[in-house]
């Protein structure tokens, strides 16, 4: 019984220690759980976009509250209606500000930082799903001496326009402004206002170029988000860019472009859209929608060339494009070079007409500010794309620029070439071919009708070409040794026989005429004036003269003694008057006669 009675004890012990134990593993069991959930959604938080998996379910991310409240906003420049300052006795301060901000900037001071935007999008826009788990951006502003309130309204249109969620941080990049209100009051206003937002200060002006590449640098979101620092984004403006760039993570996308006048302040579209493109002078150009993006407006279209002040990109394809060139100095290019990368690399850019921003564009008359760089770091920029990326088509560039490009250094493109190869990126030629097929044709390099191009070479004594013999203000052209290239030569020894009729300096407006028209006169080079009888020349494939005069009874002779050339009545059979054209398109010169101006 006693003995029992200690086994019943032992028993209880037992299930009371048993029970302990389960207590206690399965209370582990749930705290590990609960722990490894919090874990799981640090997680993904942390983990890149691109390296978890997603769902792949759409939503509508339009913000139908804040719509509703800026519905029933008033006030001065609400809703993107034109804004005036009717008190006299503020004119003058309206015109000086206006003047030095290139906007009315007073004006902009008295309208809400929070104002409503008209929305202008295509009705299709409204029902559109996008994505329910998108990336995160990191936005980055760069600005210098930017008018204070409309800095601040860009960053709050930014917030109240934008799902919370996906901002992971808005990087102001302040490009060394001497404005005293960008610095402390900036600071408490962000402080106050923005928890969101970093400011990065540089101690010396770098320019825009720089300053979006810091911005950069220190962004940690899943894409990067380029903006103007007077700009206003508009209803659901995000989401649209951001599926695209989930779709294939090599996509850069645009917004469409809206336009908040200088003056006014007024929100309106600047036009159905077009396609961003470039002259030869590598002023940026637009070309027309195509048809199929005509068909249905709310569809993102291929866009060849982007405007550049406004765009969204994956951080990672952004790094392996290796940003934007270093060597870019202050501003200029760099839509060039990155919209080149982009598609030549691998890639694809595209402009989104259901995602809008409103841009401040500058009035005409706005002076800008002044640069404190005495290089020519414009047309160095333009030079380093193009010596990188262009291939052949540089030297239009070059020619259209009246020889500035060939006294300026481009720097070390070491890193850039290296680039090129490495990722393997397609030609120009591919670029122009296919994706900036209307290019040309829309914006034809000057040259492209031309008779015949190139180096003019000597039959008589081969070893030398026609040549300026120096600067064009010397104007007498002789003879000198052919350079080694012979289609793209340097400008003195590129001719051609152009559209008008006449020899030129090829895609410039200096032509070849005779001081008088005696045999034995010398040529010389005349600004070139269309339909001059005196700048008529012709070349004559069978007996390979250069002809020249309207009778054309006179020849170019070559004298390589002298290195001079003359013009003499024409002689057959005599190699002195013989000439090769490096290039002739045979079809356009069957066509002369009929085409005389
Ligand atoms: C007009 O502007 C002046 C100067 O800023 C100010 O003193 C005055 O009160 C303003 N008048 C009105 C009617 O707002
Ligand atoms: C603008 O809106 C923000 C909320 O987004 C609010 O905190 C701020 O006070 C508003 N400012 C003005 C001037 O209305
Ligand atoms: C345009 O495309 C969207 C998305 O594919 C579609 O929902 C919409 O119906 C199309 N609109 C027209 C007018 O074809
Ligand atoms: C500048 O041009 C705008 C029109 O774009 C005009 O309204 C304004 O008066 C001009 N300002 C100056 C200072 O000339
Ligand atoms: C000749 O010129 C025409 C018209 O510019 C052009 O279409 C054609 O491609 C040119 N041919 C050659 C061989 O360059
Ligand atoms: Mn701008």
């Amino acid at each position: 019984m006693r003995y029992s009675h200690y086994i019943n004890v032992v028993r209880l012990l037992i299930f009371l220690i048993i029970g302990a134990v389960l207590f206690l593993l399965v209370n582990q069991w749930i705290y590990t759980r609960e722990a490894l959930e919090g874990l799981e959604i640090e997680l993904i938080q942390k983990t890149p976009y691109w390296q978890r998996s997603h769902k792949r379910e759409l939503k509508d991310w339009h913000d139908v509250e804040a719509m509703a409240s800026d519905a029933a906003r008033n006030g001065l420049g609400e809703h993107g209606k034109p804004a005036y300052i009717t008190n006299l006795s503020k004119r003058k301060l309206e015109h000086d500000l206006s003047k030095k901000n290139g906007f009315n900037a007073l004006l902009s001071d008295m309208i809400s930082v929070n104002r409503s935007l008209p929305d202008i999008r295509d009705q299709g826009c409204q029902k559109l799903k996008y994505f329910a788990d998108l990336p995160t951006v990191s936005i980055i502003i760069p600005f210098y001496n930017e008018h204070f309130s409309a800095l601040v309204r860009s960053v709050h249109s930014i917030i109240n326009r934008t799902p919370a969620e996906l901002i992971k941080e808005i990087i102001l990049v302040d490009d060394f402004s001497d404005v005293s209100n960008l610095k402390k009051p900036l600071d408490e206003y962000v402080e106050q206002n923005f928890p969101k937002v970093d400011i990065i200060r540089f101690r010396k002006r770098q320019g825009l170029i720089a300053a979006r590449l810091a911005g950069a640098v220190k962004a940690v979101a899943d894409v990067l988000v380029f903006m103007d620092s007077h700009v206003e984004v508009n209803y659901n403006w995000l989401p649209p860019l951001l599926h695209e760039i989930v779709l294939n993570k090599r996509t850069a996308v645009c917004p469409m472009i809206d336009v908040i006048e200088d003056a006014t302040f007024e929100y309106t579209a600047q036009d159905e859209g077009a396609r961003g493109a470039f002259d030869w002078i590598l002023d940026y150009k637009r070309l027309p929608l195509l048809e199929s993006a005509k068909k249905n407006r709310t569809q993102p279209f291929e866009n060849p060339i982007m405007a550049g002040g406004l765009f969204a990109i994956s951080r990672e394809w952004f790094w392996e494009l290796d940003g934007y060139d270093d060597g870019l100095d202050i501003w200029g290019g760099e839509q060039y070079e990155l919209s080149f990368k982009i598609w030549m690399c691998g890639g694809r850019l595209l402009d989104v007409p259901c995602s809008r921003v409103g841009h401040i564009f500058r009035s005409d008359n706005w002076t800008g500010v002044s640069e404190d760089r005495k290089e020519d770091y414009l047309h160095k920029n333009y030079k380093r794309v193009a010596e990188v990326w262009m291939d052949d088509y540089k030297n239009y560039v070059y020619k259209h620029a009246r020889g500035i490009y060939e006294k300026l250094d481009a720097g070390d493109l070491t890193k850039q070439l290296a680039l090129r190869e490495k990722l393997h990126c397609k030609s120009f030629k591919w670029f122009i071919e296919n994706v900036a097929f209307d290019l040309v044709k829309t914006y034809p390099p000057k040259g492209i009708t031309d008779f015949a191009y190139g180096q003019v070479r000597s039959v008589g004594a081969p070893k030398f070409c026609l040549d300026t013999l120096g600067r064009p203000d010397y104007r007498i052209v002789g003879v000198k040794d052919c350079e080694a290239t012979s289609i793209f030569p340097s400008r003195r020894q590129d001719w051609s026989l152009s559209e008008d009729h006449d020899l030129r300096m090829r895609g410039e407006e200096y032509c070849l005429q005779t001081a008088d028209h005696k045999p034995d006169s010398q040529v010389l080079l005349y600004d070139c004036s269309y339909g001059n009888k005196n700048q008529l020349w012709y070349y004559n494939r069978r007996r390979k003269w250069l002809v020249y005069g309207p009778k054309r009874l006179f020849c170019l002779e070559a004298r390589p003694a002298s290195k001079h050339v003359v013009v003499n009545r024409c002689r057959t059979n005599f190699p002195l008057m013989q000439w090769d054209f490096v290039h002739v398109n045979n079809t356009l010169l069957d066509t002369y006669f009929e085409t005389m101006p």
